[in-house]
């Protein structure tokens, strides 16, 4: 079997850097040490070799406001490959009424143009028998994290008895609970106030979101979650509010672990103050860009651990789906891109000011993230065994983030200007080399789906824990009761 060398770079993993040489074949790492020879010799010298950035969180071609998001899987995973990203996570968005396994056929069909390996999560977008049972179908398919949506009232927002009975259901089957975690009704609410009051700008949308309903669902998903006894993943945690909320869930032992966006950790409020309509539009998502405490919040803890990792909501619409929503803000599609620019974006933002060590940055953008969807170490990790998905990353490359540049398909980026000193110099999925020398080797149909296993159901909350263990006492009425 043909096999390829990287030689002379360091190692860079969540846990050290170290000099060595990595020796590929087959798709898998199957050397790691000194003076390693190889068919193909791929040059590290000055780079660090990291394991290849893993995006938990992405909505390739995915309908949503009345449109389809404007990057597949052919044009997002390019644009992932780009930016050293190896892996996607995408969410599978059951239509009203529609099955799971439906509808995770349409994904696996939109996804056969992947340039490098994808795993899906599964959406609970509404309630009833079908959805509790196709569950165990998505579990065995491979999908075992279910994202429930606490806001976009009318549409795929679930509500709390119906989010209760899933997350029992998803702790039975060892799954993993996530949430966008947005107080639905009050959203609901001030966006009418915000349009009847005629603040129909773009600015309005941020308005109609204030970190409070964020910190209130995040609270409400925890305490949920806690009682379920399962797990929790906060997607998008994008202010100080929800973070309190998951600090002290974490110092009570509960599993929960909360995810940032590039985006929130970079960009602030005053975007959506522009006078540009289409500037601030372009902005617009769901959680809004916050202030700089919020963002500071957002920071700290990455360093500190209490937040997991980043990710990007890469959810594109060009500027021409954006304008659905002149004159309403409500109507302007949600969302904003970033699989290119996480990793460079946050080496310039994070390493490169000593925010973050190197470790932290492969531990938030890839170790942590494997670990939590429980894709470790098939990916995530530069170990003899692992997938060869990896970046060589030339922390003295320069670059400027240019949508004239990019790979994703719309016509602007949200993080147009910023500079870059810290760049991919190859990427590799699987072995092959996806992007060299500033450029994408394509191979549509290239990525595989990852599937994922569950967890045993040991990985409990602690309350639950408590619970299970403590003697209950039940008034009995007179009643032998049987099995209580
Ligand atoms: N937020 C967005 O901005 N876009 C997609 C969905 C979401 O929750
Ligand atoms: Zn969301
Ligand atoms: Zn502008
Ligand atoms: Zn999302």
């Amino acid at each position: 079997m043909a096999s390829t060398v990287i030689k002379g770079g360091t190692i860079v993993t969540a846990d050290l850097s170290y000099e060595a040489d990595v020796k590929i074949e087959g798709g898998t790492i199957v050397e790691i040490g000194k003076n390693l020879s190889g068919d193909k010799v791929l040059d590290a010298a000055g780079c660090y070799i990291m394991p290849g950035g893993i995006d938990p969180h992405t909505h390739l071609e995915m309908p949503f406001m009345g449109t389809y998001s404007a990057d597949d899987f052919e044009s997002g995973t390019r644009a992932a490959v780009a930016g050293g990203t190896t892996c996607v996570i995408d969410f599978v968005l059951p239509d009203q009424g529609q099955g799971l396994m439906e509808a995770a056929q349409r994904w696996h069909n939109k996804s056969t143009r992947a340039h490098c390996d994808y795993s899906f999560h599964m959406a609970i977008t509404w309630w009833g028998e079908k959805v509790w049972e196709d569950m165990a179908e998505s579990v065995k398919a491979g999908m075992t994290s279910f994202k429930h949506f606490m806001a976009y009232k009318g549409a795929l927002m679930v509500n709390d008895d119906e989010m209760f009975q899933s997350f029992r259901r998803v702790g039975d089957l060892g799954g993993l609970a996530m949430v966008h975690a947005e107080n639905g009704d009050v959203v609901a609410e001030l966006t009418a106030r915000l349009l009847a009051e005629g603040n129909t700008g773009p600015e309005g949308h941020a308005y109609s979101r204030p970190p409070q309903v964020e910190g209130e669902a995040t609270n409400r998903a925890i305490m949920i979650a806690d009682m379920a006894g399962v797990p929790l993943y906060v997607v998008h945690t994008s202010c100080e509010d929800s973070h309190e909320a998951i600090r002290r869930a974490r110092q009570a032992g509960k599993r929960v672990w909360g995810e940032p966006l590039i985006q929130h950790l970079v960009l602030d409020e005053s975007e959506y103050f522009n006078a540009d309509w289409d500037h601030a539009a372009r902005r617009v998502m769901s959680p809004p860009f916050r202030n700089k405490l919020h963002q500071d919040s957002l920071w700290a803890g990455l360093q500190s651990g209490s937040l997991s990792c980043v990710a990007t909501d890469h959810c594109a619409f060009t500027t021409d789906q954006k304008r659905t929503g002149l004159g309403d803000f409500s109507k302007i599609p949600n969302g904003t891109g970033g699989l290119q620019d996480r990793l460079p974006v946050l080496w310039a933002q994070g390493v490169n000011t000593g925010r973050l060590t190197p470790n932290e940055f492969v531990a938030v953008t890839s170790t942590n993230i494997a670990k939590i969807l429980n894709m470790y170490p098939k990916k995530g990790a530069v170990l003899v065994g692992a997938d060869a998905d990896l970046v060589i990353w030339d922390p003295q490359k320069e670059g400027v983030v240019s949508a004239a540049s990019q790979e994703s398909s719309i016509d602007y980026n949200v993080f147009e200007g910023q500079k870059l000193k810290g760049l991919p110099r190859y990427t590799l999925s699987r072995g092959r080399v996806a992007f060299e020398d500033g450029k994408v080797q394509p191979e549509p149909g290239w990525g595989q789906f990852t599937p994922r296993a569950p967890r045993p159901a040991v990985n409990r909350a602690l309350s639950a824990w408590k619970e299970l263990s403590a003697p209950r006492p039940v008034r009995r009425s007179g009643i032998p009761a049987s099995g209580v």
